[in-house]
C-alpha cells in the first residue's frame, strides 16, 4: 500500500504523512503552494535535511509546519522572519525558507519583512497572499483590495491595499517575484531561483481563500477565484507602460528584481573575522 502511494504521488516523501490529510479547506490555494515548493525542492535535488522551514501563525503557516518534512519551526504570529534570520546566522550553510501568510508576514510582521529585505539576509520567503486573515474568520488585511468585503469591512473596504512585492523590492531584496496559484509552472521556476540566489528572496503568491474571501466576494468556488486571477493578471513588462488607472484591480505578475547586493550573513562573518584578526583573537 505504502509503495503504491509513493509511486502514484512521488512528492509525498516531502510531507509529514502523520499530519495528513491537511486541515486546509478543500480548494484552498495553500495546497498548490505546498505542491509548488515540494516540486522546486525535488527538481533542484536539494536534500530536505539541508533546509529549515519556518512559518508563523495562520492557515498558510501550516504549509511550513506541520506539513513539510524537514526541520521546521512553528513560531509566534508575525515573527517568522526574525526567527529565520537567527537560524541563518547560526546555520549559514542551511537553506532557510519562510512560508507564511500576508497577515503574518506583511501586517504584524511587516517591519521584519522590510528590514530583512533591507539587510538582504539570505532567507527565502514564500508569502501566501490571500487578501484576508483566513484562520481567524476573515478579517480585513493590509492586502485586502479596495472595495472588498470582509468580516470587519462588511459594507466594503475603504483602505488602499499594500503592494508587498514593490515594497520589498524597494527595501533592497536581491530577488522578488509575484505569481498566482493559476501560474504553477512559473511559480515553481521562481521558487527554484529564490532557493538558488544568494540574498533575500521573496516569492509572493496570490492565492485563493474561497471560504473567507471568495464567499464574501461572489467567488465561493475556488475555480472562480482562479479565473479571476487569470483574467486580471498583467506581466510586469507590460505593466511598466500602463497607467495607475489601467492597473487598478490588476495583478502584476513576474520578476520584479533579480540582482546581486551585499548579503547580511556574509558581511557579518567577514566583519567578525576582521575584528578577531585586529585584536589577535583568531583561533581562540
Ligand atoms: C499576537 C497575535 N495576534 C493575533 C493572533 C491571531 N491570529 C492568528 S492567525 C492571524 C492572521 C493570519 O492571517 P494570514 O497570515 O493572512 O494567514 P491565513 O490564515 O490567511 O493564511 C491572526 C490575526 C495571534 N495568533 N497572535
Ligand atoms: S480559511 Fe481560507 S486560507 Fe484558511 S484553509 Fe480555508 S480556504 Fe485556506
Amino acid at each position: 500500500m505504502a509503495r503504491e502511494i509513493y509511486s502514484k504521488y512521488p512528492l509525498i516523501k516531502y510531507l509529514r504523512k502523520e499530519a495528513l490529510p491537511t486541515a486546509l479547506c478543500p480548494g484552498c490555494g495553500g495546497g498548490t503552494v505546498l505542491n509548488a515548493f515540494a516540486n522546486a525542492v525535488d527538481q533542484l535535488k536539494i536534500d530536505p535535511r539541508d533546509i529549515v522551514v519556518v512559518g508563523g501563525i495562520g492557515c498558510s503557516a501550516w504549509i511550513a509546519s506541520p506539513y513539510f518534512l524537514a526541520d521546521t519551526l512553528h513560531t509566534t504570529h508575525g515573527r517568522a522572519i526574525a526567527f529565520a534570520t537567527g537560524v541563518k546566522v547560526g546555520l549559514p550553510d542551511k537553506k532557510v525558507v519562510v512560508i507564511s501568510g500576508d497577515g503574518d508576514l506583511a501586517s504584524i510582521g511587516g517591519n521584519h519583512l522590510i528590514h530583512a529585505a533591507r539587510r538582504n539576509v539570505d532567507i527565502k520567503v514564500i508569502l501566501v497572499n490571500n487578501f484576508i486573515y483566513g484562520m481567524t474568520g476573515g478579517q480585513v488585511a493590509p492586502t485586502t483590495p479596495f472595495g472588498a468585503k470582509t468580516t470587519t469591512t462588511p459594507y466594503r473596504n475603504i483602505e488602499n491595499s499594500l503592494n508587498i512585492s514593490e515594497t520589498v523590492a524597494a527595501a533592497g531584496a536581491s530577488y522578488v517575484a509575484r505569481w498566482t496559484t493559476a501560474h504553477v509552472y512559473q511559480l515553481i521556476e521562481s521558487i527554484k531561483k529564490a532557493l538558488t540566489i544568494k540574498g533575500f528572496s521573496l516569492v509572493e503568491v496570490i492565492s485563493q481563500c474561497p471560504v473567507q474571501f471568495g464567499r464574501r466576494n461572489q467567488m465561493k468556488e475556488p475555480a472562480e477565484m482562479l479565473r479571476w486571477f487569470l483574467k486580471n493578471s498583467v506581466p510586469v513588462s507590460k505593466a511598466k507602460n500602463m497607467s495607475e488607472e489601467e492597473l487598478r484591480d490588476k495583478f502584476v505578475i513576474g520578476e520584479f528584481v533579480n540582482r546581486e547586493r551585499p548579503e547580511f550573513v556574509t558581511e557579518l562573518n567577514k566583519l567578525v573575522d576582521e575584528v578577531q584578526e585586529h585584536f589577535g583573537l583568531k583561533g581562540e
